[in-house]
């Protein structure tokens, strides 16, 4: 018997069907951040990184250009199972020579190169405003800005990018989410908390009276806790954010690097799945801070996934990953990240829920106690090798991404 068919009975010895959870995970697609290419430089400014985030490394190789990037893209594509999607910055747009980039005037134009590549491999595009990284935000501020020349701008952009994603989700045929998230915030203790969040409300409330169809153009807001060097105060808290998308009938999204160390995103899903019809995660790995290092097969995120599972909400999250690791290999990092999504949804995929949750509701948490730990120590990593087989991809990448950076990456 194949090592996958023992698995198998073992699993259903504890009420789990892999064939079906196997089957579930093909078609559950994760949206895969093109910023971990090039420790999110983007190609529309030389700026260095700002607002609050940064990549760390100097690993060589990083993409310089859009055929770079893309060409990363497809490896590290290769080398993943199941579904992607493409997720992209604003500030990866492709301009011709000599034009000058402007974000407050970004137009399909700049994206056309960008939806041929999608077009050509059947993937959707995600999309995100590039609220940092500009000269045009002026005090760590874009849509607080006091100043209306600042806000003005950055308005006009987030008008842009819902144009963009219309244009994303028309052209690919997939539907589009658009991501909202912005810097603002104060060092030190500021004198006006509620003048900024009101300044970014209004903002919001100009950029959402963009036309868009939304069965195709999903927006989402993200909220955070606090940026380097904006430690005191955060425009776009999650309370800020929560209320906004409630109010207005958008989408909120959740990164669980943006909260406070002891609160973890896995216990929050339920309660926004009852009262949203979807909700967006950015699934990331904060090292004591928002550090965003690279996803691994860890506790939170296994959390996570089986929150996802367990509300039947595969449907209703959209899944994206959100880390930029400069130190390692940048394809390898892309892989092992979404990789390690991945795995966290099948691990959840094979939780026999109902079982457990009886065990629950009738109050025996000893058998509850002992069944979760019981699975733990199942054979996860058989049922994982068969869906990578059966998925057509190697489990071994390491040689071959060795091979893509002594062939490709060294020659940067
Ligand atoms: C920053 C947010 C945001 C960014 C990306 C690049 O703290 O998590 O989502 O990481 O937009
Ligand atoms: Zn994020």
């Amino acid at each position: 018997m194949s090592r996958y068919e023992e698995a198998r009975k073992m699993y259903a010895a504890l009420g789990a069907d892999t064939e079906a959870a196997l089957d579930t995970l093909k078609d559950v697609s994760v949206s895969v951040n093109c910023w971990q290419g090039d420790d999110l430089q983007g190609f529309d400014s030389p700026d260095k990184l700002s607002g609050g985030i940064q990549a760390t490394g100097n690993y060589p190789g990083a993409a310089r250009t859009p055929e770079e990037l893309a060409a990363d893209h497809d490896f590290a594509f290769s080398l993943m199972p199941g579904k992607k999607k493409l997720n992209l910055h604003s500030s990866y747009a492709v301009y011709e020579k000599g034009e000058v980039p402007d974000r407050s005037d970004i137009r399909p134009r700049h994206f056309k190169w960008w939806v041929d590549y999608a077009k050509e491999r059947g993937l959707g595009i995600d999309f995100n405003p590039t609220f940092f990284s500009h000269p045009m935000v002026k005090n760590n501020l874009t849509l607080s800005s006091p100043d209306e020349e600042v806000r003005n701008y950055w308005i006009r952009h987030g008008k842009c990018c819902i144009r963009l994603a219309q244009y994303f989700a028309e052209e690919t045929g997939m539907p589009s989410v658009v991501n909202i998230w912005i810097p603002d915030g104060y060092k030190d203790y500021p004198a006006d908390r509620i003048g900024p969040r009101a300044r970014f409300k209004a903002s919001l409330d100009e950029i959402l009276a963009e036309p868009r169809d939304p069965e195709k153009v999903f927006v989402t807001l993200e909220s955070k806790v606090f940026g380097i060097g904006l430690e005191a105060y955060t425009v776009g808290s999650a309370e800020f954010c929560l209320a906004y998308a409630q109010e207005k009938g958008i989408t909120p999204l959740m990164d669980n690097g943006h909260y406070h160390p002891t609160e973890t995103v896995s216990d929050k899903i339920s309660s926004l799945l009852l009262f949203h019809r979807e909700i967006g995660l950015h699934l990331t790995r904060p090292m004591r801070w928002d550090s965003d290092h690279v996803v691994l097969f860890e506790d939170e995120i296994r959390e996570i996934a089986k929150e996802i599972v367990r509300c039947k909400a595969l449907d209703r999250v959209f899944i994206a990953t959100d880390f930029f690791d400069g130190a390692i290999n940048r394809i390898s990092a892309w892989v092992t990240g979404v990789r390690s999504v991945q795995k966290a949804l099948l691990y959840a995929l094979l939780q026999p829920s109902e079982k457990l949750t009886a065990l629950q509701n009738s109050a025996d948490f000893t058998s509850l106690m002992v069944a979760q730990e019981e699975l733990k120590t199942a054979p996860f990593g058989d049922v994982w090798d068969e869906y990578l087989s059966r998925c057509g991809v190697v489990k071994d990448y390491l040689p071959l991404v060795k091979k893509y950076e002594s062939d490709v990456l060294s020659k940067r």
